[in-house]
């Protein structure tokens, strides 16, 4: 492989400083085992997992991978739409290796995956590529969500589910919202209000948003 093609990562994002990644899997674990034993949750779970069971270990259920991160660009080591004009990108230059602070502010849950929507700032907005949100083909609603929207961090996914899915998750419940779909309130939880979307997907909002330190970088895989 010519060395030009493998000159730019897999992808770009803001990667967790050690600490604040043990805070977040804590949060996702204690959500996870609280959700499961919840009656609400019982309730819809053959909504949730198409299997004759009565009940799931969401802690089993969803697999953890690497290290936590929230993706700007998915390059794919160039072979991805726009991954050089993004590389070459002068915020992207200038801001690579910097600090952030990332504001997790939900948790949300599907029969694919788990993941923590993050809030990006209009600083951080800068590094977001301009298409990440034009997956129309995916869901349909995506194009009309604002620039961010699907900023996320991949908490965990079901088998055989690609990491990719937590986005169109996320961007699937922020679409239903946008329509005036505000979701069934289930629950007030410690963490904050829990809300029912159908088709299996929950979404925690949360009381007090994470703040989560985070290195803008790129990984090579
Ligand atoms: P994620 O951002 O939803 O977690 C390596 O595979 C990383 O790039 C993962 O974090 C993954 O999903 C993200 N990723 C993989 N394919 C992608 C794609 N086509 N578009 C955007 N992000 C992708």
């Amino acid at each position: 492989v010519p060395l030009e093609e493998t000159s730019l990562p897999l992808f770009f994002g803001w990667f967790l400083l050690p600490g604040i990644q043990d805070k977040v899997r804590c949060t996702s674990m204690d959500f996870l085992k609280t959700l499961d034993t919840l009656e609400a949750f019982k309730k819809h779970l053959p909504d949730f997992t198409v299997e004759a069971e009565k009940e799931v270990d969401l802690e089993q259920y969803f697999q953890a991978n690497g290290v936590l991160h929230c993706t700007t660009k998915f390059c794919d080591y160039g072979k991805a739409e726009g991954a050089k004009e993004y590389a070459d990108k002068l915020a992207v230059k200038e801001l690579y290796g910097s600090a952030f602070e990332l504001s997790l502010s939900a948790l949300f849950v599907t029969p694919r995956t788990v993941g923590a929507r993050v809030s990006l700032s209009e600083d951080q907005l800068t590094l977001w590529p301009a298409d990440a949100e034009e997956v129309v083909s995916v869901v349909p609603a995506a194009a009309t969500l604002p620039a961010g929207s699907r900023a996320h961090i991949t908490l965990g996914c079901a088998e055989g589910v690609e990491p990719q899915q937590t986005g169109f998750d996320l961007l699937e419940i922020l679409a239903l919202q946008q329509e005036g779909q505000e979701g069934e309130l289930v629950e007030e939880m410690e963490l904050g209000s829990l809300a029912y979307y159908g088709k299996g997907r929950w979404l925690l909002s949360l009381r007090e948003p994470i703040s989560a330190q985070a290195c803008f970088s790129s990984l090579y895989g």
